[in-house]
C-alpha cells in the first residue's frame, strides 16, 4: 500500500485521520481490545467472531481485525515484537477510540518458574529489562550495572482476576501460574540467554531479577510498555483511559531448556480465545463502544 499524504509531523494522521504506523481510524478500533505478537494468533482467534466487521493490514506489520463476539465488538491488532511495536499500537489506538479502552495482551514467553511449555502466565505486574548501552561501551560507566531492572508496574487488578478465573476455567487451574513478567528489550542478551557473539555479561542476570521481584514468573518483551501506558494514559478526573493485563502462553522453559511444540501452541490459543473474549465481554466500560464500521483489507 501506497504511504498517505501525512496532515502533522507532531502526530501524523492522513486525510481520512488514519494513523502512519498502525493505519487505524476512527471506527476501526473497538473499546475492547487483544494485542498479540503474530499475525497468525490473531487471525487463528479472529475465527471464533460470529462476524468480522473490519480487517486492515498496515504497511509497517500491524494487522487490525475487529469483529463481532456475543453482540459485543471486539479488535485484535497483532503488532509484531518489541517495545517500540507496542508503544506505537497503544498510543494510535488510543488516537482513535472514544472513551475508556480495555486492553489485553495474548502473547508468549519463556517461564523462570514452574510453568512448562503450554501452560499459562497471567502477568499481574510487569518490570522492564533494559541493557545499560553505556556500560558496555563507555570505560567511564563501567562500574554501572549491565542491566537496569526497573520497579513493578501493577496491571489492572479487576480485569487480571477476571482472565485468572476464566483461563483456569478453560485450561485447568494446574495450567496457569500468576505472578510478575519481565520485559526485555532483546529475546537474547537482556533475557539472560548465553551466546560467544557479543559482550553481553549476563550470567547472573537471572538470578538478580528474581532477587528484585521474588513473584518473577515469566520473560517476554512488550507487558511492561502495555502496562506504563496504561498507567499513563489520561482518562476523566485524572483516572487512567486504559486498563490493560496480560495472558502469555509458556514458548520456552528457560530452567528445562524445552521448547513448545507447533501441537501445544496452538492448543493453548484455542483453549484460551473464548475465555479472553469472554473477560473483555463482560467488563463494564461505564461507555457505550463505539460500533466498528466496514473498511478496507
Ligand atoms: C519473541 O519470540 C516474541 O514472543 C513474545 C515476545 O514478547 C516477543 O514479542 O511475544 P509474542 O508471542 O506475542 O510475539
Ligand atoms: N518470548 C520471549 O520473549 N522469550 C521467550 O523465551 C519465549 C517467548
Amino acid at each position: 500500500m501506497p504511504i498517505h499524504e501525512m496532515k502533522s509531523a507532531n502526530f501524523p494522521i492522513d486525510a481520512e485521520g488514519r494513523t502512519y504506523h498502525v493505519e487505524c481510524k476512527r471506527g476501526d478500533i473497538a473499546n475492547r481490545v487483544i494485542t498479540v505478537g503474530d499475525p497468525a494468533r490473531a487471525r487463528a482467534m479472529a475465527t471464533k467472531f460470529e462476524k468480522t466487521v473490519f480487517q486492515h493490514s498496515s504497511h509497517r506489520g500491524f494487522l487490525i481485525i475487529t469483529g463481532i463476539y456475543k453482540k459485543v465488538p471486539i479488535t485484535i491488532v497483532s503488532i509484531g515484537m518489541g517495545l517500540s511495536m507496542m508503544d506505537f499500537f497503544v498510543r494510535e489506538t488510543r488516537a482513535v477510540v472514544d472513551g475508556p479502552m480495555v486492553i489485553i495482551r495474548f502473547g508468549s514467553c519463556g517461564s523462570i518458574c514452574s510453568a512448562v511449555p503450554g501452560d499459562i502466565i497471567v502477568a499481574d505486574s510487569s518490570y522492564g529489562i533494559i541493557r545499560n548501552y553505556d556500560h558496555f561501551t563507555n570505560p567511564a560507566k563501567k562500574s554501572d550495572p549491565a542491566y537496569i531492572i526497573t520497579d513493578k508496574v501493577a496491571a489492572d487488578a479487576r480485569l487480571t482476576e477476571k482472565l485468572e478465573t476464566k483461563l483456569a476455567e478453560s485450561m485447568g487451574k494446574e495450567h496457569i501460574v500468576k505472578g510478575s513478567n519481565g520485559c526485555a528489550d532483546s529475546f537474547y542478551s537482556s533475557q539472560g540467554r548465553l551466546g560467544s557473539d557479543f559482550v553481553d555479561e549476563n550470567e547472573t542476570l537471572i538470578s538478580e531479577l528474581k532477587e528484585k521481584h521474588t513473584d518473577a514468573v515469566s520473560l517476554e518483551m512488550e507487558a511492561h510498555m502495555l502496562y506504563h501506558l496504561a498507567a499513563t494514559s489520561i482518562g476523566p478526573d485524572n483516572t487512567p483511559s486504559i486498563r490493560a493485563t496480560c495472558a502469555l502462553i509458556v514458548y520456552a522453559d528457560r530452567s528445562g531448556d524445552k521448547f513448545i511444540t507447533p501441537e501445544q501452541a496452538n492448543s493453548a490459543v484455542i483453549h484460551c480465545t473464548n475465555a479472553i473474549f469472554d473477560t473483555l465481554v463482560e467488563e463494564d466500560l461505564d461507555e457505550q463502544a463505539l460500533h466498528p464500521t466496514a473498511g478496507s483489507g
